[in-house]
């Protein structure tokens, strides 16, 4: 049994009479009213879900497990050599709210590896699938392809589902999802544009410093991964990918269901696709240049015409946050620090839009937030490293965002969260409430 595993199962059963107790003695007190503006507006504010795994503040922007994005990075043990921590010590602090100490870090970096072998057959499917299918189909083809290993739907199945220990499924089937998802990733990316050859894992590596490998990519390439899997990795409940993934998982699917559902939320521009979209905005925009960094004129130009021709601008907006998203202002201190990278001409351009987007889309007046979101700056960090294929930028998202889905899942079924079933009216209620009938 894993010291992970262990430290769950005490938090959790710490935990449930918390629960408990505000459903029974407090289920009444209300969370606030619901407007129609809200109720037509995508349930904008709305206080209906309960997770502890991250909240994220209007101004302040994320915490994870009530820890600041330069908090995390300074609390977790690092990979030796490296300025960044190991996703699984992340896992560990996302699933049970403490800071795993470097032995307890290493046993989830062991256990990874133990379950990491991607069957055989969602290769075939994979391998079946035409080349040109978006690398987020196949990707979240392949987590749907898992289930028939599902743990949980089998004991369920078999008639074993106890409400009390069914957390432990959902446990062992996202953590088997996770440990699989970053060598799919690769795996899909050197067969779609790598002239379908394939790199092995090393044993002695941990998640990023393998995926780095097997994607083919040098250092520091391991240390993007680690952190670019760690910031996207949860941004509270009410996002697409999230709430997907909770939705379904709330009729008692299990992890490969839930998990596939997210990912094709994910893939929506307006959520994990805009990291693609602002790497082709702004490279036709450079090309329309020849090549060159437009002057600040000209990039205010290209930003009015993408507004009047009734587009969005990419990695700008956030449907909760009201300033510059610090998962954006990470990536950009990667960025400062890194030689090379500081003085490249995307990164260049990108920081010129981050000088004139606002104001634009201030005098604009319709987006509530005018800063960037963590899809801004993204795209340039991969471009830089030579991982230029910008379809497979939501990929790289859907592994990262993996670790807070799939950890919230877990605490939903351990906390006996309940199918979600909201209410619907109709337009003529809304009218007769309004009384404009
Ligand atoms: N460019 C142009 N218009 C924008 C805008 C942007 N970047 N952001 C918001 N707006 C517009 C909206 O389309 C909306 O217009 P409408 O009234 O005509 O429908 C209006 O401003 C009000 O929207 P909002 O309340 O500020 O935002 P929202 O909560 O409805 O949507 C988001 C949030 C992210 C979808 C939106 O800001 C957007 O489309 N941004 C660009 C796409 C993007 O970067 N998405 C990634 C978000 C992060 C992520 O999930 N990965």
């Amino acid at each position: 049994m894993s010291t992970l595993k262990e430290v769950l199962r005490k938090k959790i059963d710490e935990h449930r009479p918390r629960t408990v107790k505000l459903i029974k003695e407090c289920g009444d007190v209300s969370l606030g009213e619901v407007t129609i503006a809200q109720a037509i507006g995508g349930a904008r504010g709305v206080k209906c879900l309960v997770t502890d795994i991250s909240y994220l503040d209007p101004m302040e922007g994320i915490r994870f497990r009530g820890k600041t994005i330069p908090e995390t990075f300074a609390a977790l043990p690092k990979v030796p050599g490296s300025d960044y921590p190991y996703v699984e010590g992340f896992w560990y602090m996302l699933m049970t709210g403490d800071v795993p100490t470097m032995e307890q870090t290493l046993e989830v970096v062991e256990d990874w590896k133990k379950r990491s072998q991607v069957p055989e057959y969602v290769i075939d499917v994979l391998r079946a699938m035409p080349r040109d299918s978006h690398p987020m189909t196949m990707f979240s083809t392949a987590v749907l392809a898992m289930q028939r290993d599902s743990i949980f739907a089998k004991n369920y199945r078999e008639g074993k589902f106890n409400k009390m220990t069914c957390w432990e499924d959902m446990y062992e089937d996202a953590t088997n999802l996770m440990a699989k998802l970053a060598p799919i990733a690769a795996y899909i990316y050197r067969m779609k544009y790598k002239g379908d050859t394939h790199i092995d894992a090393d044993p002695n590596l941990d998640m990023g410093g393998n995926f780095a490998r097997m994607m083919g990519v040098d250092a520091p390439y391991d240390d993007v991964a680690r952190m670019y899997f760690i910031l996207h990795s949860d941004h509270e409940s009410g996002n697409v990918s999230a709430h997907t993934t909770h939705l379904v998982a709330s009729a008692l699917s299990d992890a490969y269901y839930s998990y596939s559902a997210g990912l094709n939320g994910l893939a929506g521009p307006l959520h994990g696709l805009a990291n693609q979209e602002v790497l082709g905005w702004t490279q036709d925009f450079m090309a329309k240049l020849g090549g060159e960094v437009p002057t600040k004129e000209q990039l205010e130009k290209a930003l009015w015409d993408t507004l009047n021709s009734g587009q969005v601008i990419p990695g700008y907006g956030h449907a909760v946050l009201r300033k510059t998203d610090p998962r954006y202002s990470s990536q950009r201190e990667f960025c400062l620090k890194t030689e090379g990278l500081k003085d490249y001409p995307l990164f260049k351009l990108v920081s010129m839009i981050y000088e004139v987007a606002p104001g634009v889309l201030q005098e604009h007046g319709k987006a509530k937030n005018p800063w960037p979101n963590v899809d801004a700056q993204s795209g340039v960090i991969q471009w830089y490293y030579g991982v230029t294929e910008y379809d497979f930028y939501t990929v790289l998202f859907g592994v990262g965002r993996a670790i807070g889905c799939l950890a919230n899942i877990t605490w939903d079924r351990a906390l006996g969260y309940a199918i979600e079933r909201p209410k619907s009216v109709t337009t003529a209620m809304l009218e007769d409430a309004a009384g404009i009938k």
